[in-house]
C-alpha cells in the first residue's frame, strides 16, 4: 500500500512532462536591433538579441567611432574569442552590422579612441539570450 502513491507521483510528473511543449524559436520579435551613436552617446546603451540575430550600428555623430568588443586594450573578450566581427570604425553617417550573435553570451562594446573608464559615453552592451 505504500508503494501507491509514488507510482501515482511518478505518473503524474511523465504526464507534466509530455505536456510541457511549448514554441521555442524567436516569438517575431526584431532581431536586428539599431544603437545609435550621437555626440552625447549610445541610444540606447543596451539591446537583446536573440542567438543568430545581428545589431545595426549607425553613426549620427559628425565625428568617426571605432566600436570595439570589450574588454579594451586588446578587445580578446568572449565575443572576439566567438568570432563575431565587431562594428569597427564608422565614419560620420556610416552603419554597419556586428557579426552572428550566435552564442548566448553578454558582448560589451566600447569606443577604441575613447576607451574606459576614461571615455564612458560610447559604450554598451549587447545581451543575446
Ligand atoms: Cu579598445
Amino acid at each position: 500500500m505504500r508503494a501507491v502513491p509514488v507510482v501515482v507521483t511518478l505518473a503524474s510528473l511523465v504526464l507534466a512532462a509530455a505536456c510541457g511543449n511549448s514554441p521555442s524559436g524567436p516569438s517575431g520579435g526584431q532581431n536586428t536591433p539599431t544603437m545609435t551613436i550621437s555626440s552625447t552617446g549610445m541610444s540606447p546603451a543596451q539591446v537583446t538579441v536573440a542567438p543568430g540575430g545581428r545589431v545595426l550600428f549607425v553613426n549620427n555623430d559628425t565625428r568617426g567611432h571605432d566600436m570595439e568588443w570589450d574588454p579594451h586594450p586588446d578587445h580578446q573578450g568572449p565575443c572576439t574569442l566567438a568570432g563575431v566581427n565587431p562594428p569597427g570604425f564608422l565614419t560620420p553617417g556610416q552603419s554597419r552590422e556586428t557579426g552572428n550573435l550566435v552564442n548566448v553570451q553578454s558582448c560589451g562594446f566600447h569606443d577604441h579612441d575613447n576607451p574606459p573608464p576614461g571615455g564612458t559615453r560610447w559604450t554598451g552592451t549587447i545581451l543575446v539570450r
